[in-house]
């Protein structure tokens, strides 16, 4: 099976999650968009659903399923999305799209996230992937040498601006020994406005396809 294929089998072992009536918060990335294509073959069983980013916000639209404000629908019994790295643990990095920011608010609104990912994707610990940075403009320096300080080479995503009008430095070299403890640090820095950690709140599932089947991690 190509990687593509493995996506597309890990998002339609998320199907699986999906409940009659329920809004389905939806991700961001090829995974993701493996997710939204199959979802339309189910719409009339579901009421809709909450985007993570513009670009999935139109995808569902271009198949008539129906994308709520998060703030117009309250709590989420349900997201689906991908990631960039993840852990047995089930601490994820996220936001090689960008969207790291609107997913973390899906995320941290919903009661269960089940991460999607083939297994080009698990590690044993994070960091080989830059850990992406939601930064707001004026603060790009400060939070820059506030990294360096930390042992990370922060690299500005040249031509990039988030959904949130903000900028992202991708930070290489880092370590992740201890997710959840520099996810809170890095949380406490002025002007960064996500951390593309997902460990404070972790994959509650992760669907891991592999090619032998999908391994279910909890
Ligand atoms: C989103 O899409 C992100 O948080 C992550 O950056 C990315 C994964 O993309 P793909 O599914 O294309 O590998 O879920």
């Amino acid at each position: 099976m190509d990687q593509d294929a493995l996506k597309r089998a890990a998002a339609e072992a998320a199907l699986s999650y999906v409940e009659n009536g329920m809004v389905v918060g939806v991700g961001t990335g090829s995974t993701a968009n493996h997710f939204i294509d199959l979802l339309a073959g189910i719409k009339g069983r579901i009421d809709g659903t909450v985007a993570s980013s513009e670009v999935s916000a139109q995808r569902l639209k271009s198949h008539g399923i129906p994308v709520f404000d998060l703030n117009a629908v309250g709590d989420l019994p349900l997201y689906v999305d991908g990631a960039d790295e993840a852990t047995r643990q089930l601490h994820l990095i996220k936001g090689g799209g960008g969207a790291l920011t609107r997913e973390k608010i899906v995320a941290g609104a919903s009661t269960r996230f089940v991460c999607i990912a083939d297994d080009s994707k698990l590690v044993s610990y994070l960091g080989r992937f830059p850990l992406p940075l939601e930064v707001i403009p004026m603060a790009r320096s400060y939070v820059a040498r506030e990294l360096v300080r930390r042992g990370g080479k922060p690299v500005l995503r040249e031509g990039f601006t988030t959904d949130n009008g903000n900028l992202i430095l991708d930070v290489h070299n880092l370590e992740i020994m201890d997710p959840v403890k520099l996810e809170s640090e890095l949380n406490m820095i002025p002007g960064i406005v996500t951390v593309g950690l997902f460990a404070v709140r972790p994959a509650d599932v992760l669907l891991l396809s592999t090619a032998q089947g999908i391994e279910t991690l909890k």
